[in-house]
């Protein structure tokens, strides 16, 4: 591949979210990220950093990630060329944590590569999908009655599967809600590391109401009580926040914290991991999912790419555009499917047009870094 990057331009961005998204840690109304534009003679790759304004994912927020890149990823890159995206995690390697900043700059990679060899990004990864299954993940609302409207609405856009968050106090009763009314809808529920094992009565709960999976229910840290967890449990645990690596994807199913696995290249520092999770997962037979992080239309591009791999055998929490934002950062805004699935970009790379009259509008700050 032999990547000279000359240039790189870090942004931080801010759009609104057309709705609040409210989750066990926090409530989110304008979605803050950072967008990389990584650039060589001849060839430009672009990439997103789904850190936030608030650290209640993760430790990340966009202000540790633009410290992380300025001061340590970036410049390992700027450096000297690089023979190829192998080479780029052997130079940060030495950089601990902080996935979601690497993850940044290899999505900029991944682009540059298809881009340069004219392929798009799901077939580099080994993509079998032309178009993947999506669902939409629904904050939490003021009332179950009003969780209810938000689904419905969601469902008569074409959403044949919702997720929905919960947090103690706010989980039986917008279950059971949402299940009256839709008593065949494919339903799932996210927890954000809310409960601890002694809750586990409320997430016992849940059993009756046929979720697909209950996801994260406790600690990142925590597979052990995990795994004690799931053995109380009909419904299959996820886990998100707490894959963090393939090794540690490997250890949960060992010890049987999970049955299943959420996948975000940002979590795992980048769509190499990612795969590698994805096929602990085909080995283990168990099914795996891309989930999302609000992404613009650049990292939503990668998740497409990414869940277009055979073992992605269940919807995505990648929604359409207008699910998000009023106007998406692509020229070609992502659009659902009448059967519920969004097509995987077919051009080269990460295969969007970025709407660069877009990007500017939304830019609160920017910073140019050459070798
Ligand atoms: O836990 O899956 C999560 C959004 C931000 C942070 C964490 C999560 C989420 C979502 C949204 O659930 C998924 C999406 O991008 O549609
Ligand atoms: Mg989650």
């Amino acid at each position: 591949m032999n990547l000279r990057v000359e240039r790189a331009e870090l942004r931080l961005v801010e759009m609104p979210l057309r709705s609040p998204f409210e989750t066990s840690f926090g409530v989110e109304s304008r979605r803050r990220c950072l967008i990389l534009h990584l650039m060589g003679t001849g060839w430009e790759g672009w990439g997103e950093c789904v850190a936030g304004a608030f650290p209640g994912y993760s430790y990340e927020t966009t202000a540790t990630a633009w410290h992380v890149l300025v001061d340590f990823l970036l410049p390992a890159v700027l450096h000297r060329p690089l023979a190829d995206l192998a080479d780029f995690q052997a130079r940060a390697s030495s950089v601990r944590g902080h996935p979601m900043a690497r993850a940044a700059i290899e999505m900029a990679l991944w682009d540059a590569r298809g881009r340069i060899e004219g392929t798009p990004l799901r077939n580099l990864l080994g993509g079998v999908r032309e178009r993947v299954p999506v669902g939409v993940s629904v904050g939490i609302q003021a009332t179950p009655q009003r969780l209810v409207e938000v689904v419905a609405a969601y469902v008569e856009q074409g959403y044949r599967r919702v997720k929905l968050k919960i947090k103690p106090g706010r989980d039986r009763d917008d279950v059971a809600a949402v299940r009256r009314v839709f008593p065949d809808l494919a339903l799932q529920v996210d927890a954000n590391s809310a409960y601890r094992l002694q809750d586990s009565a409320a997430l016992e709960a849940l059993d009756d109401y046929g979720l697909i999976l209950i996801e994260q229910p406790l600690e990142e840290d925590d597979l052990i009580d995990h795994a004690k967890l799931q053995a109380r449990l009909h419904t299959p645990l996820c886990l998100d926040e707490s894959l963090r690596s393939a090794r540690l994807a490997r250890q949960a199913l060992e010890i049987g914290a999970c049955r299943v696995f959420n996948l975000k290249p940002a979590r795992l520092g980048g769509l190499t991991e990612a795969v590698a999770v994805h096929d602990v997962g085909v080995a283990g037979r168990v099914p795996v999912w891309c989930g999302g992080m609000l992404e613009t239309g650049i990292g939503r591009a990668a998740n497409l790419a990414l869940a277009s791999l055979a073992g992605f055998t269940l919807p995505g929490d990648i929604s359409a555009s207008e699910r998000y934002y009023e106007r998406d950062l692509v020229r070609r805004p992502f659009e659902l499917n009448a059967d519920s699935t969004i097509d995987v970009p077919g051009g080269a790379g990460l295969g969007v047009e970025v709407d660069r009259e877009e990007l500017d509008r939304v830019t609160l700050r920017s910073e140019v870094i050459t070798p």
